[in-house]
């Protein structure tokens, strides 16, 4: 595959002014016909240049240049494109070609679900529906006709608002859609198929009356009313937040079964993975309801951040991505706790996307190359863009991010545009000079901050020198360092923050600020201090990096007690549970005998009885570091060893606390039946973790609490949270669990999808066996991503031990599935495949056996997606 270059970028020859589509749905084949109305782009100066149209899998039919129809001589056609070369200024051209959704697999372009049809077009999909100018920077108002057979598929939806509605004598019948906001066509969306339907309305700020349509199967009708709550709220908040509005007379959402992303926020018409869209209390957990309105929130946000102002090209996702993210966990902060909602993004972005930024496949926010532009849908673009976002608003205050954003949307409103000029707008509408702040966009990498204190008791002055560093990557072994606006405050000997007054600043001083990082090494002095203080870093995660900092670990129990920002509490109280599963790790490496040290456990029961601490937050507080996260605290990674220790830590800490587990499992019971509020959810989050607590004592009664549990829940989480603490347990009731479960579930796609992830995540020596017997079960299907995601995402991705089985059979069973599915869906197969790009982190024989998968997986013939990350894994 050929490697695209940004500094290559160049706007198009040609512009699409309009876009006439004519679909024909038939189930043998679909005729598509596209009148497009081109002229050449005067911003270009190729007076001469071919017109070359991306297409590809399609069946050419015919093509007229202002009605003339063109001979097969007069074009030149490969596997991606067809030429016509001297074409005029100014013209109309018609194509008729013919695609057959029912064969796609790869769930990219026209496909079909449950019967129904549906589109996925971003990133590069619509190629794969007609010949087109298929670039983000080419917009085009759309109208779409779609026609198909009335008793099969009687809803016929596209993008804009609805205009014609009819019927053919053949017993077809039409519907035609206009979009008037022009839009690439990675936007563009088309659904046809027997689908119910959930209606409301929504007033906007100035008083336009919207139309609020969510269509489901029929089977599922009952499952969404939390989605359209949910997409109400989002519509209010952004109303509030940036004072935008709605825009067409109708916003649609789909939900469909087999979906290769989350959802797509196509203009007016989201098609959505099912799974981020249908809840009843009894099919989805307070997670899901929460994952539900975040998403539904996020695509949402889009039709201003991507829609309305969209990318130039594709190096520039993070514009929409990182904005847009940033913009959904803004607006979860709010509807749910401030607090949990930042420890779960930046448990998700230290884990995953500082795991990303040291491998083979770390790239910047804004990349300068890619092979494939699939492969880029990243928690680097995602999440780190989402904090780059963030560091603007740390940097200009809420107001003047606003300012920002206001100014970004007055300049660029209806064009497709680069994070330089989004950081132009936040600079200008400021007066703020953001120069050095464009390097979070061009390097990657994880910034290290290192720390160092001194105090001069007589003096009361309070030195911190900092400095920072950052690790070489792929193709950048130096780099320059970052603008880091790093929050922090000073915690005096009894707990309270102490002012912060730099040396030559007047009186007074607050107690949180942000100071700027600019320099390789900077020093800032305090003065005035009654006593040493402990400082409280990076409060609120205010800039993605690693922090150092030599804190004992009575340093860290004190700022997990008292620090005055929560988030910080959380982080330290983290630091210290690092601290003491660090030691056990080399412990069980070299065969000590394991012990937690008391005030470890005494630090633990004094968060779980804080009762002046929200429950969701003792819960967050309460769990061990991931095994993923440990990983990534060692040079050479051991799984066995890692997963030794966390294990013994918690049966430790359930053994030493069994009173208080019992007590807050006991105290938290619920009142009435279920509600989803994030208060409830979170008396349900500390019950159940202090259930799998108990699920990991000697004695059998957790798991006779997680059996009853499990038999009484009205709930899903309760269900789910009775069902995984049996999985830790080789109680008789794991399995009886999990058959009842089944029997219960198997006809609900999205609930069977739990059952086949408990069973792969499970850390036992059965489980690669248990997990090859399901892959045969009927249910199973690599045609559907969450079920692949389930079982193969879950063993893969989610159980280190079972994945990095010392005798290699965890690879190359992983290796073999990574091939079975590339051949079918080459997206879903290069996510599958990346977790073996960290293979440098393991031991030798490790790093012996996952090479070996990976040189056997390149000498395949692979799609260019999974080529893309195996050769560069390889490198
Ligand atoms: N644009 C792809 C799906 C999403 O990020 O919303
Ligand atoms: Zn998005």
């Amino acid at each position: 595959p050929r490697t695209i270059y940004l500094k290559d970028y160049q706007p198009s020859d040609f512009l699409i002014e309009r876009t006439e589509l004519r679909f024909e749905l038939g189930e043998e084949s679909t005729r598509v016909t596209a009148r497009l109305q081109l002229r050449r782009n005067p911003a270009t100066a190729s007076a001469d240049a071919p017109l070359v149209l991306d297409g590809e899998d399609l069946e050419l039919h015919a093509v007229r240049i202002d009605g003339r129809e063109m001979q097969a001589q007069e074009w030149l056609q490969d596997a991606n494109s067809l030429t016509l070369a001297g074409v005029p200024d100014a013209f109309e051209l018609e194509i008729d070609n013919r695609i057959k959704p029912q064969e796609n697999t790869r769930l990219e372009g026209l496909y079909k679900s449950s019967g129904n049809f549906c589109t996925q077009c971003e990133a590069e999909g619509f190629r794969r529906i007609t010949y087109y100018l298929d670039r983000p920077d080419v917009l085009s108002v759309f109208t779409t006709t779609v026609v198909a057979d009335a008793t099969e598929y009687p809803v016929l939806l596209s993008n804009g608002n609805p205009v014609d509605t009819g019927r053919l004598d053949d017993g077809r019948h039409y519907a035609t859609w206009h979009d008037p906001f022009p839009k690439p066509s990675y936007l563009f969306a088309l659904v046809a198929g027997r689908l119910a339907c959930h209606s409301d309305r929504f007033i906007t700020a100035s008083g336009r009356e919207v139309e609020l349509r969510i269509y489901v199967e029929a089977h599922n009708a009952d499952k969404c009313a939390h989605a359209m709550e949910s997409v109400k709220k989002a519509m209010r908040w952004d109303e509030t937040r940036f004072g935008l509005e709605y825009d067409l007379d109708i916003y649609m959402i789909v939900a469909v079964d087999d979906f290769n992303m989350g959802a797509m926020e196509n203009k007016g018409l989201n098609v959505f993975n099912s799974q981020y869209v249908l809840a009843r209390p009894d099919t989805a957990t307070d997670d899901n309801y929460e994952h539900i309105e975040g998403v539904i929130a996020h695509e949402y946000f889009h039709n201003w951040t991507g829609n309305r102002v969209t990318c130039r090209d594709w190096f520039q996702l993070s514009l929409k991505e990182g904005l847009t993210v940033f913009r959904d966990q803004s607006f979860t902060a709010e509807m749910t706790s401030g607090t949990v909602k930042r420890i779960a993004d930046v448990r998700r972005l230290r884990t995953h996307q500082f795991a990303e930024d040291a491998s083979p496949m770390a790239h910047p926010v804004r990349p300068p190359s890619y092979m494939e532009i699939n492969n880029f849908y990243t928690v680097t673009v995602y999440e780190k863009g989402a904090e780059v976002v963030r560091m603007y608003e740390t940097l200009l205050g809420r107001d003047g991010f606003r300012r920002g954003m206001d100014l970004y949307f007055e300049r660029h409103d209806g064009q497709a545009v680069t994070t330089d000029d989004f950081l132009a707008a936040m600079a200008d509408a400021n007066g703020a000079d953001l120069e050095q702040f464009r390097r979070w966009y061009d390097q990657a990498g994880t910034p290290v901050v290192t720390v160092e204190d001194t105090w001069e008791p007589e003096s009361g002055r309070y030195t911190l020198r900092l400095s920072q560093s950052c690790p070489p990557t792929p193709g950048q072994p130096e780099k320059l360092p970052f603008l880091i606006p790093l929050r922090m405050g000073l915690v005096g000997p009894d707990g309270v923050d102490l002012p912060m007054r730099l040396e030559g600043e007047g009186d007074g001083g607050a107690t949180d600020r942000v100071f700027r990082l600019t320099e390789p090494e900077q020093t800032l002095c305090f003065t005035g201090l009654p006593a040493r203080p402990v400082p409280s870093l990076n409060r609120g995660f205010s800039a993605p990096v690693r922090v150092t900092f030599d804190y004992t670990p009575t340093l860290l129990a004190f700022l997990a007690a008292h620090d005055g920002d929560p988030f910080n509490r959380w982080d330290a109280g983290e630091r210290l549970a690092l601290t003491v599963l660090l030691d056990l790790v080399e412990d069980v490496r070299a065969g000590r005998e394991l012990a937690l040290p008391a005030g470890f456990v005494e630090a633990f029961a004094a968060v779980l009885s804080d009762t002046r601490l929200e429950p969701n937050l003792r819960a967050d507080m309460l769990v061990l570091p991931g095994e993923a996260w440990l990983a990534e605290q060692f040079e050479t990674v051991d799984p066995d060893a890692i997963h030794a220790a966390r294990e013994y830590a918690r049966r430790a800490l359930a053994t030493e606390l069994e009173a208080q587990w019992l007590a807050a499992y006991h105290g938290h019971t619920p009142e009435g039946g279920y509600r989803y509020t994030p208060e409830e959810a979170g008396r349900r989050a500390l019950r159940n973790l202090a259930l799998s607590y108990l699920a990991a004592l000697d004695s059998p009664a957790g798991a006779r609490l997680a059996e009853t549990q499990f038999r009484e829940a009205d709930n899903m989480t309760d269900t789910m949270g009775a069902l995984g603490a049996l999985m830790l347990t080789d109680d008789p009731a794991r399995g009886l669990a999990l058959a009842a479960f089944y029997e219960r579930w198997q006809d609900d796609s999205l609930v069977l999808n739990k059952w086949f992830g408990l069973q792969a995540v499970r850390q036992h020596p059965d489980t690669l066996a248990e997990v090859e017997r399901l892959l045969a079960h009927p249910a199973f299907s690599l045609g559907n991503p969450n079920r692949v995601y389930a079982l193969l995402g879950g063993f893969m991705m989610g159980n280190p031990t079972g994945f990095h089985a010392a005798d290699g059979s965890g690879y190359r069973f992983a290796a073999d599935q990574v091939l079975a599915l590339d051949a079918r869906n080459p997206q879903v197969a290069a996510r599958l495949v990346k977790v073996f790009s960290r293979w440098r982190r393991f031991d030798t024989e490790r790093q012996a056996l996952m090479r070996t998968e990976l040189e056997r997986l390149k000498g395949h013939d692979l799609s260019p997606d999974v080529y893309e990350i195996v050769s560069k894994s390889l490198e």
